[in-house]
This record gives structure tokens, sequence and C-alpha cells, in this order.
């Protein structure tokens, strides 16, 4: 066997089928891959190339020559917040090659000297699934992600690198929609965290990073409208008192979003094609579990989250098949039943036409509920 050993940098451009969602998206378009040798045509850019087949042989899976710390690394092209990462490792043998392995995300191209994302891999300690999926910090931001098997010997084998994160807009990942919990009765415009979780469950998370309010319909900045705030902060959210203002005057009616990245019950669109339970698995791979819809606001979150991501699709898998009785199951064991669910239905479904729950769209009654064949292929929703 020969081996090919190159001392400079393998530079290899990628050029994908990007797939990009509202609030993630996978990052690694038209990036360099590089890594630190190359064993035959085992390339850097392999482990971008789209493909995530875990079998060796089958030419998608990377391959270094075996040395002290191999290492791989993907130049994003400009710094942004990465959320997690998700490594595909072989499957046909040597899983435990990737002992040791650990994932860095930070601005310098000398990746070893930037910050870890995640836990080392640790096969002493754990099992590990083909993917493995490396949290990083939260906010934390980078150009470069980069793999090397810390301080051990071998070759570094990737069979797919995947990126999640995105642009940071005003200071967060992935801000909730603007949510307004009351218009001031008891001459109180309660926006506090506690209230935002009664009224929006699906939306909001009990510990949020961000906070900003305004006012509603002239989307003053609340530093700006002149008003004292019981609460504005991150411990309680956001409370207006009209016995706190000036003059007799009364609070104006202020909405708040709040920062939740990670942390909430967000909708993420795939504009993929796949059967029900492929989208169960596909959801997982990225980190994320299958979104579920089980009331009005789940359902308005998800659409708005469609409508935004410019998606023209006519079905979206959720999650949720029926069972006995036409209870609705979710994949991590809860239920509705169909009767609570009902409203939230197309007009005549469900008819029985399938077990799996999905989003249909019909000319003049918009995107609702509709049971269908499991087995065909339709885009989804995953939530974070
Ligand atoms: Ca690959
Ligand atoms: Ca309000
Ligand atoms: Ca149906």
């Amino acid at each position: 066997m020969e081996i090919k050993k190159t001392f400079t940098l393998v530079m290899c451009m990628a050029s994908l089928v990007h797939v990009c969602y509202s609030g993630l998206c996978e990052l690694a378009e038209d990036t360099v891959a590089t890594q630190s040798s190359t064993l035959e045509d085992a390339s850097a850019e392999r482990a971008i190339d789209g493909n995530d087949v875990n079998i060796y042989n089958m030419g998608s899976c990377t391959q270094t020559s075996a040395e002290h710390q191999p290492w791989w690394m993907v130049d994003l092209g400009r710094s942004q917040i990465v959320h997690h990462v998700v490594v595909t490792n072989r499957g046909d043998c040597c899983e435990k090659r990737l002992d040791g392995a650990v994932v860095t995300v930070g601005d310098t191209a000398d990746h070893l000297a930037n910050p870890q994302c995640g836990n080392q891999v640790d096969f002493e300690k754990q099992s590990y699934d083909s993917k493995i999926k490396f949290l990083c910090d939260e906010n934390q931001v980078g150009r470069y992600v980069g793999v090397y098997l810390k301080d051990r010997h071998g070759p570094l084998t990737l069979c797919e690198v995947e990126v999640y994160g995105g642009k940071k807009v005003g200071g967060c990942l992935l801000w909730t929609n603007w949510m307004n919990n009351n218009d001031k009765s008891g001459n109180v415009d309660n926006e506090t965290i506690s209230a935002s979780l009664a009224t929006y469950p699906d939306t909001m998370c009990e510990n949020p990073t961000g906070i900003e309010a305004r006012t509603v319909g002239s989307r003053i900045p609340a530093e700006s409208s002149n008003q004292v705030f019981a609460e504005y902060n991150l411990e309680e959210g956001f409370l207006c008192r009209s016995a706190d203002q000036a003059q007799g005057q009364n609070c104006f009616d202020y909405e708040v979003r709040y920062c939740c990245a990670g942390g909430g019950n967000n909708a993420v669109v795939i504009a993929e094609k796949v059967s029900h339970s492929e989208a169960v698995g596909k959801c997982e791979s990225k980190g994320m579990s299958m979104y579920k819809v089980h009331d009005k606001t789940s359902l308005a979150h998800a659409l708005s989250t469609i409508n935004q991501s410019g998606i023209a699709a006519n079905n979206f898998w959720i999650d949720g098949t029926f069972g006995k009785n036409r209870r609705i199951n979710f994949n991590e064991g809860t239920h509705a039943s169909l009767e609570d669910m009902k409203p939230l239905f197309h007009r005549g479904e469900p008819n029985g036409s399938g077990d799996c729950l999905h989003f249909w769209y019909r000319s003049g009654s918009g995107l609702s509920l509709d049971d269908g064949d499991c087995d065909v292929n339709q885009y989804y929703l995953c939530m974070h």
C-alpha cells in the first residue's frame, strides 16, 4: 500500500448543496478543509462532501497517516457563532481510533490553540453512536473548526463533520418571536419570564440569555421610551407599572423577545424530503428532536417559522403518530388526545389517510394539520 504523505497543507474546495434553515444553519458551505496528512485519496474535503456514509470504502471518509496528534480543520470563511458540531465516525471498523478526539472552535488558524467545543471523546467512559455531537459553549464564536486526536498517535478518519450555528443577531443566535402577554390590565404590563412561560410554553425558555422590549405598534425600544420599569433584566424579565410613571402616565403596551438559543422549543425547517421515520433520525443526528405541535401556540410558532424560512413546500412532517383510539403519540413518550388537537387540523381531517402527522397546505386555508402515509417523503421540522 502506497502512502502519500504531504508536508504542505492539502487544500480542498467543497461545493455543497447548502441546507440552511431558520435560526440554525449548517455552515460548511464553500469552505476549505485541510488535514495534517492524507492517506491515499482520503482527502480532507470528504468530511464536508455532504455525504455521511460511514463505510470507509464508499469513498466519503477522510484519513490521515498514522502520526502523533493528527488533525483536520475547516475554514468557515468568516467568524460566526457555532452552536454544535456533529462528527460522523467510521462505522465499518476501528471506531475507537477516534478515542481522544477534541473539537475546537475559534478565530485562529492555529486551531490547536482555539477553545474546545464540547467534551473529549473517551471510549473508556462511554459508548458512542456513529454520529457524535459536540455542544459548544454558549455564544462560542469562530472561523476555524478543528478536530484532532489530543495526545494520541494514530490515523484520524472522519466520515462527515457538520457545523451548526448562525449569524449573531443583536447578540443572540436565536431570539424568540416577539411576545405580548397582556395589554396592561390592572395598570401593569407583565412581560416577565414566568408570564411568558405560561402564555408561550412552546416558544419561551426558562433561562433566557437575552431580553429586548419595545412598544407594540410603534416599536420604540424600551430604553428610549422614557418610562420607568419595575423589572427589565434576565432574572425576572420585563414588568412595567403605571404607578411608577411620572405625572400619572400609564405604561405603554410593550412586547418582549428573549434569547433562547439552544434552550427553547425553537422550530427549525429542514428543506430535504424524507419519510417520517427518517425525519425522526435526521433531527436527532442534528442534535435536535422532531418538532411537536400540541396547541395553538406551538402551531403558530411552527407556521411562522415555515413562513419566515421562505421554503415553498406543501407538506412538512412534525412529531406525532396515531396510536390506538386515535391518540397522538410523541417521540419521547407523551401523548395528546385527538379531541384536544382537533381544532388544529384541516377541516375534514384527520381522515384516516395514514398514521403520521404533518402540515398540509391547502389553497385558501393555508397550512394546518393532517394525517398521512408515513412512507411518503416530505420536508420536516426539527426543534431545539
Ligand atoms: Ca463524507
Ligand atoms: Ca404588553
Ligand atoms: Ca389525511
